[in-house]
């Protein structure tokens, strides 16, 4: 373990002080601060469980939360991967280990063991932080998955693991519960604002997920940015739609940036019209973030509701591209503002603006957050081209990571010698200097937000007996953008199989369901390239006309 993960120079880092973005704050402190200045005003609303949390409280609980971490050993540097469905614990959770210097991994529900042993075991992780609630309860607010089970196999899997905490109200089984480790406050030194906070996923477009690696400085940053350009101040209400964890309704403003604000943060159990509506009317919500198959689906809904949205002034709308025709539907739908945004984990997130003209709102994916934001457009030689002609997204800035976590071959290929992060997207600016999302150039599939590598896949498929080769490409979908579509050669010799056992195969394998391939064809040869290279592009194009094999 003697490679350095690569940070931001000396003199970008003094710059980005000297410039006001880095302002010396981290997580832990900004809690306690906010919880000193109005210690009573509610944080975090959990609808389903009617709990609703103070900052007072919720400083109090992180503070001894942390105590009864420490006290089992989880260390400054630790990693504690965390995956919690939209509850309150999982802010108490994520603020204890950044008190503590302890950094959250972020998992998200779906993730299953392939996934989540991944995680533990290649950042070591002290412990894993999961979700029970009382199955007999009617309707199961969550989802009906058994986390435990899935514990069980990490944890023979990983011998570093040492702790496995059960969040809610169901039987933790052999593991202890989240709701016994608090214990007394004991007083911590913390993190410094330089150091990292947590490691968040990348959808990525290799074998194995990769990690993002955030400072308190860094990301912070990117919060105060967003606040102000969507904004959020301490009046907001902000609804969590999607799985918390999930960076963009983390901090695009997200729950992290509304308690930055001393904001109140609503937590919805589902992403669903039914569920949400009521907590919008309920909760006088004023802004909410959508990937585009939900926004599609609530400006339906919303267009005849008898549920009072009024409250909602600014729904966002990211994670893939939103087509023009569907935004246009989301004012007179749902009656607020539509905020594109175009954001990554790894760092730049641009937003369109409040006050833009309509056209720009509806037809562009916004702008980056910080005059410090530097973008390139190049073509396939890293040449920059003209404003209005696509190419390749590259950026550096204040808040865009120098290098994923603990990945150097990776690293090499994903960022320029001068430290540009290679996006993988193709977009173009436009004359106003917004960017518009025209494709991608990165192996990825991008599932109505749900990102996909196409070789994680691949390699999970290759596992199977009867298969000789496999590539995996996206093919439009009029909801969700795009789905899966595996084009499989079988061995010569393999018995028959049918696509749904390729598809069951894989979701044996303990991968995230949505990773499992939408269609499944079998075909004799993948169509090739001048110089012999499989031709996704050819396979993409032969999946939207079904019969052409
Ligand atoms: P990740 O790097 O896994 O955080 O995923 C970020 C990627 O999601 C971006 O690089 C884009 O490919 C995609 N993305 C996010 N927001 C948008 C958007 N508004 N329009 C198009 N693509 C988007
Ligand atoms: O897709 C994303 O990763 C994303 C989208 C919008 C994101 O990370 C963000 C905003 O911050």
């Amino acid at each position: 373990m003697s490679y350095q993960t690569p940070t931001w120079p000396a003199e970008f880092a003094e710059r980005y002080r000297a410039a006001g973005w880095w302002r010396g704050e981290t997580f832990g402190q900004l809690l306690r601060d906010r919880a000193e200045a109005h210690p009573d005003r509610i944080a975090i609303v959990d609808p389903p469980r009617e709990l609703r949390w103070t900052y007072g409280e919720l400083d109090l609980r992180a503070d001894r939360l942390a105590a009864g971490f420490a006290a089992r050993g989880i260390a400054p540097g630790d990693k504690v991967v965390v995956q919690l469905p939209n509850v309150a614990e999982f802010f108490e959770v994520v603020f204890a280990l950044f008190r503590i210097g302890a950094l959250p991994v972020f998992a998200l529900p779906a993730h299953r063991e392939t996934e989540i042993g991944y995680f533990c075991s290649f950042t070591e992780a002290a412990a894993y932080v999961v979700w029970a609630e009382d199955g007999d309860r009617p309707g199961g607010r969550y989802d009906s998955f058994d986390y435990r089970g899935l514990a069980a196999t990490v944890r023979d899997r990983v011998p570093t693991l040492r702790h496995v905490f059960v969040a809610g109200d169901g039987d933790p089984g052999p593991f202890e519960p989240l709701a016994d480790v608090a214990t007394d406050p004991v007083p911590t030194t913390g993190p410094a604002p330089g150091d990292l906070a947590f490691l968040q996923l990348s959808g990525g477009s290799t074998g194995v997920p990769k990690l993002i690696p955030r400072t308190h400085d860094d990301y912070i940053y990117s919060l105060r940015g967003s606040n102000e350009i969507c904004g959020v101040d301490e009046h907001s209400v902000f609804l969590c739609v999607l799985p918390a964890a999930h960076n963009f309704p983390l901090s695009s403003p997200g729950t992290l940036g509304a308690l930055y604000a001393g904001a109140r943060v609503v937590l919805c159990p589902r992403p669903d019209p039914e569920t949400a509506f009521p907590l919008i009317e309920r909760e006088r919500v004023t802004l909410t973030g959508l990937v585009p198959p939900l926004a599609l689906l609530w400006t339906e809904a919303g267009r005849q509701t008898s549920y009072d949205l009024s409250s909602l002034q600014v729904l966002l709308v990211g994670g893939a591209k939103f087509s023009e025709e569907a935004a246009r539907r989301v004012r007179p739908a749902l009656g607020c503002t539509l905020q594109q945004v175009f954001g990554m984990a790894e760092g730049l997130v641009n937003y369109t603006r409040l006050d833009d003209p309509v056209e720009t709102i509806v037809t562009t994916q916004g702008r980056p957050i910080s005059p410090d934001d530097e973008i390139r457009i190049v073509d396939d030689e890293d040449v920059e081209v003209p404003d209005g002609t696509p190419g390749h997204l590259l950026t550096r800035g204040p808040y865009t990571i120098r290098g994923y976590w603990m990945a150097p071959e990776h690293n090499a290929r994903a960022f320029t010698e001068d430290g540009f992060y290679r996006t993988g997207d193709i977009v173009r600016r436009t004359e106003t200097g917004h960017l518009v999302v025209e494709g991608r150039a990165k192996d990825q599939i991008n599932r109505g937000g749900e990102k996909i590598a196409a070789e994680e896949v691949e390699n999970h498929i290759l596992a199977h007996p009867a298969v000789h080769d496999a590539n995996v490409v996206a093919v439009p979908d009029p909801y969700l953008g795009e789905r899966t579509c595996a084009y499989v050669i079988l061995r010569a010799d393999a018995e028959p199989v049918k696509p749904v056992e390729i598809k069951k195969f894989v979701r044996r394998r303990g991968l995230a369901a949505y990773k499992v391939p939408d269609r499944v064809e079998f075909v004799d040869a993948f169509p090739q390239t001048g110089v012999g290279k499989v031709s996704k592009k050819d396979l993409r194009a032969a999946a939207r006309t079904p019969d052409s094999r």
